[in-house]
């Protein structure tokens, strides 16, 4: 069992700076006169992951000792963004650090931001992967994140007059100083080929491609570093890496084309795009990492010696949506053509071990592969998917194959003993809409487990003033027991604490409106309300609902200047899929109508549109201190859960939301007089589909809307141009995220908001109690309902 001495004693300053100075010279063979800021952010990088070697290798022991059960979360993301403020918390060497650096004329946050974001993720599903990780460790459960360490993550956005144009991300072109290469740890991975039965039945997979997956560790440091689990990253190799043979032809070029070929598995992360599914290289990662990360995990497993049947006493598999969904299928493949388990029985193991968490109630985001390329790529996979496919007909009448296509979500539901949603509302639509028939066979099979956040990352790193304050009023126990935040309420009616509350929010505007102004040449007033929707952009997220009253507000203000306005900036982040052209019009409109607005002299004091490129992780930390207005405005019943909205309140920001997502379950908790509610419900938004002309009528019903569509038709943004014929087109003719008839609800709920900004002190009275009210959604929460409920694990620590 780990002792606190595991926790490690601090050094001092001085100690400390010549430890970077070492690092300096020794590692990275740099004279200290002529090292370069990102010379002197490697040193101080290496010197404190120094420290996190013996506290990780602690970990590792005790968790051999203890023979208990391990988690491994497999998942195609995790989207970490920087590591160096984290583990430096984490290890309370902050303070060490900055004196350290000062002593030798650097400034710690200047060093910070030159780390690389790593941006293996998407969006929601990739930065709760990562989320998990923090709170496994803080939690001191024995876990293992599985994932493929990506060449290119998630591509880089930028605007060409106003238009989202993509770059590759590149992210390994600085040193990963945080990542351990493993050479020894490599498997090979199968493709094609063919299958060999034997007159028993046994089978033989006999592969014709194969590449090698080779393993990168990377520690991941919970708080106070009492627990360090490991992050492991496959990249693929060739098996052979050179063809000598057509070099010797004089064939140079074909000479590599072994290597490119393999290399190809883990060059870039695929951008979440509905639009474009079914793409074979995307199926071939999703089999490349989920294979690595089963013989490695069984690896382990045999290595202490127990019995193949009692897997499912020390391994806990959850695949983070259906991307790793064929663990299932190789699962059995292992337990029944290696360890000679019968089929059923090593249906029902595998099922022990597995759990699969859905993301998503879009039907056209629900994983198919055709059967032909599932045959074509895993040819034993597909015989047992037809296994599968016959016994799930037999027992609950659902197919897994159908019209020619493997369907991943029931492929997992059938895999998995729990099956979890991200948020109540989600659970229920997932048990009604996603899985009807599965879940009337298996009723106790689907579970919920709400999301969460971090709170060493999402408010202790990030808002310095607003945690120095808590910990100020209420001491630091809440940071790894968030739900001690409630012991602020009493405090929200004491004038001083209020005072101090909206300081902390005040320095987190100015320092975001200087950040905007120099990085993004953007001129915005800290005393304004900052409102803020920083999401992928996606019609169901609506960012078309946001800047359409965006434009009407701004009619309104120069219809009537006389008027009491309350200045808004309206800030938007977030990057589209390359093939997703609708939301590429979106953020083009968006774009044009902050070009129109900013510069109007009758409103650019009142009303400013900012846009950010290349919203990230890193961006995210800098956006979410500074909100006052949260914008949560999905159409309701299809946002899983949403994890920015938490961020959002945790921070003390009002959220403005629909009935969507874990919205409801932050209204129930921040009470609805602090949180302002709009729009139709989940229920109401699957009746009014079924109205004729729906989307017509709320706009007839609606001077405001009308005009504003009119102005977008009349080019009024896109210099006398018919830009937007495909978002005007849409919104007339079927407006399936229903956009119109939830603009007239949403724009007077904003106008309420006007209003109650002005009263300053009840504003932060109720932005103070979001944060008091919000520790249930500390993903340290999430981990421990998963643990209990899904995977029976159980915790190192003693304290
Ligand atoms: C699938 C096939 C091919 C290529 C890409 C994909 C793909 C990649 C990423 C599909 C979906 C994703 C990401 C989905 C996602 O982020 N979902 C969000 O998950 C969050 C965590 O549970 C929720 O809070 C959000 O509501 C949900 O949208």
């Amino acid at each position: 069992m780990p002792k606190d001495t595991l926790t490690p004693t601090l050094p001092t300053a001085a100690r400390f700076a010549d430890d970077i100075v070492t690092h300096l010279m020794s590692s990275l063979g740099k004279d200290p006169d002529h090292a370069s800021d990102n010379d002197w952010r490697v040193a101080l990088s290496l010197t404190v992951r120094d420290r996190v070697v013996d506290p990780w290798f602690e970990s590792t022991r005790a968790t051999y000792a203890a023979a208990g059960k391990r988690v491994y979360y497999l998942s195609l993301e995790f989207l970490i963004g920087r590591l160096i403020e984290d583990v430096t918390i984490n290890l309370g060497l902050e303070k060490v650090a900055t004196k350290a650096l000062k002593r030798l004329g650097k400034d710690y946050d200047a060093l910070v931001v030159l780390e690389a974001d790593a941006a293996l993720g998407n969006g929601g599903l990739g930065r709760l992967a990562a989320c998990f990780l923090d709170s496994l460790s803080t939690l001191g459960i024995p876990a293992y994140g599985y994932g493929i360490r990506y060449e290119h993550g998630l591509f880089e956005q930028h605007f060409r007059d106003g238009v989202q144009v993509e770059n590759a991300e590149a992210w390994l072109a600085q040193r990963n100083v945080w990542e351990f290469e493993r050479p020894e740890v490599t498997y090979e991975v199968g493709f094609g080929g063919h299958v060999d039965y034997t007159e028993d039945g046994a089978a033989t997979w006999h592969p014709t491609d194969k590449v090698i997956a080779k393993a990168y560790d990377t520690p991941v440091v919970g708080w106070q570093a009492k627990w360090v689990n490991t992050l492991r990253l496959w990249s693929a190799l060739p098996v052979v890496n050179f063809d000598l043979d057509a070099f010797n032809r004089g064939d140079h070029l074909g000479a590599s084309a072994p290597e490119s070929f393999a290399r190809t598995l883990s060059r870039v992360l695929y951008p979440d795009d509905t639009t474009d599914q079914g793409k074979e290289l995307r199926l071939k990662q999703e089999y490349f990492f989920v294979a690595a990360s089963l013989r490695d995990l069984l690896r382990r497993f045999q290595s202490e010696g127990y019995e193949i049947e009692t897997l499912a006493d020390h391994v806990a598999i959850q695949m983070n949506d259906t991307h790793p969904a064929l663990a299932g299928p190789e699962l059995i493949r292992l337990l029944v053509d290696e360890h000679g388990v019968a089929f059923d029985a090593a249906i029902d193991l595998a099922r022990e071990c597995l759990g699969y968490t859905n993301h998503t109630l879009l039907p056209e985001a629900l994983e198919r592969w055709s059967e032909g390329l599932v045959k074509h790529l895993l040819p034993r996979h597909y015989a047992i998917i037809c296994l599968l496919n016959l016994r799930s007909l037999e027992a609950t009448g659902t197919p897994i194959l159908e019209h020619g296509e493997v369907k991943m979500g029931e492929l997992s539901f059938v895999m998995a003993h729990r099956v979890n949603g991200v948020s109540a509302l989600h659970t229920e639509l997932v048990k009604e809409l996603v899985f009807h028939d599965l879940h009337a066979a298996y009723p106790d099979r689907i579970v919920n487990q709400t999301n969460g956040v971090t709170p060493r990352r999402w408010l202790l790193s990030t808002n310095a003033p607003l945690s120095t304050l808590i910990t100020k009023t209420i001491g630091d126990d809440w940071v790894a027991d968030l739900e001690q935040l409630t012991a602020l309420e009493p405090h929200v009616d004491n004038a001083a604490f209020l005072r101090n509350f909206d300081k902390a929010k005040r320095a987190n505007k100015v320092a975001l409106s200087n950040w905007l102004r120099d990085h993004h040449g953007a001129a915005i007033d800290p005393d304004a309300m900052f409102d803020i929707q920083i999401k992928r952009i996606h019609e169901y997220k609506r960012q078309l609902l946001n800047i359409l009253e965006t434009i009407a507000l701004w009619n309104d203000m120069r219809d009537t200047p006389t008027a009491t306005w309350t200045p808004r900036v309206k800030i938007f982040g977030g990057k589209a899929a390359p093939g997703y052209a609708m939301a590429k019009s979106v953020i083009r409109l968006i774009n044009d109508v902050a070009a129109t607005v900013n510069t109007d002299p009758v409103t650019r004091d009142w009303l400013q549109v900012v846009f950010p490129e290349n919203y990230n992780v890193s961006m995210a930390e800098r956006l979410i201190p500074a909100a006052d207005l949260s914008e949560q405005i999905s159409t309701a019943g299809k946002e899983a859960s949403g994890t920015g909205n938490m961020k959002l309140s945790l921070n003390g920001a009002l959220t403005i939301g629909t009935l969507d997502g874990a919205n409801v379950e932050i209204r129930d908790h921040v009470g609805a007089e602090n949180f302002y509610l709009f729009g139709l419900t989940a229920e109401q938004v699957r009746a009014r589909r079924t109205q004729p002309d729906y989307a017509r009528a709320a706009i007839e019903a609606s001077p405001r809307l009308k005009r504003v569509l009119g102005q977008i038709a009349d080019g009024v943004f896109s210099g006398g141009e018919n830009r937007y014929g495909d978002i005007l087109g849409m919104l007339w003719d079927h407006d399936y995220f229903l956009v119109t008839p939830d603009f007239a609800d949403y724009f007077e709920t904003q106008r309420q908001i006007d209003v109650d900004y002005r009263d300053r002190k009840d504003w932060t009275r109720k932005a103070a109690l979001n944060t008091a009210r919000m520790g249930w959604f500390s993903s340290d929460r999430t981990i421990a309902g998963y643990a209990s409920d899904i995977w029976g694990a159980k915790s190192m620590l003693t304290n």
